[in-house]
């Protein structure tokens, strides 16, 4: 089962910063590196989350990962298209999916995905999507969708509204800007992780 609190970073730089305040599950999300650096950053997360007994997620990169030897990737619609899903599940890969909506949770349902992240489910900021806000009603759906699989609520979430989040059904929360983008980071993750451990 995943961890309740799921971190988005863009750079091991957070990672040093943060997984020291107790994250156990955290997404290395990097956009737009060049090969030499996007390596340096996966190698250094997995090195990090290692030593903190945290679970490190690649976004995107999958064969990054593969190479790094990490054990888990996040992987998004059109990075499906590409990924060969037979070579990371000979790799013991386990592969998390973004879905929107049905026809995207089918096909994520037929890949056996390991969790599946459903969202935006407020208005965010951190990322152009083409769907808008999903609400708490169709996260409740999608709970009963997936059924036992692990489900991840994502986009624009709070420590004020991760709450009713986890009441809807979700089983973690994956959050960017309010965390990163607080005037304490620390302390807002250590809020996080404070505030989701009932629903551990
Ligand atoms: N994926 P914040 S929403 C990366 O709905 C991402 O698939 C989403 O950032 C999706 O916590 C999102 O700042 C951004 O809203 C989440």
């Amino acid at each position: 089962m995943l961890d309740p609190f799921y971190l988005i970073v863009d750079s091991a730089d957070w990672l040093q910063r943060l997984l020291p305040c107790g994250v156990k599950l955290a997404q290395l999300r990097v956009k737009n590196a060049d090969p030499a650096k996007l390596k340096g950053e996966i190698v250094r997360a997995r090195d990090l989350c290692a030593r903190h007994g945290a679970q490190l997620i690649v976004n995107d990169h999958w064969r990054e990962a593969l190479d790094a030897g990490c054990d888990y990737v996040h992987l998004g619609q059109e990075d499906l298209d590409d990924a060969d899903i037979a070579a990371l599940r000979r790799a013991d890969m386990r592969i998390g999916v973004s879905t929107h909506d049905h026809q995207e949770l089918d096909r994520a349902l037929s890949l056996e995905a390991d969790y599946i992240a459903f969202g935006p489910i407020h208005a965010t900021t951190a990322k152009e999507l083409p769907f808008a806000p999903q609400g708490l009603m169709r996260l409740a759906q999608w709970r009963d969708l997936v059924a036992g699989l692990p489900l991840v609520a994502i986009g624009g979430i709070t420590l004020e509204n991760c709450g009713e989040l986890f009441r809807a059904g979700a089983d973690s929360v994956a959050v960017i800007s309010d965390v990163l983008r607080a005037p304490d980071p620390e302390a807002r993750a250590r809020a996080f992780l404070d505030a989701t451990r009932a629903f551990a």
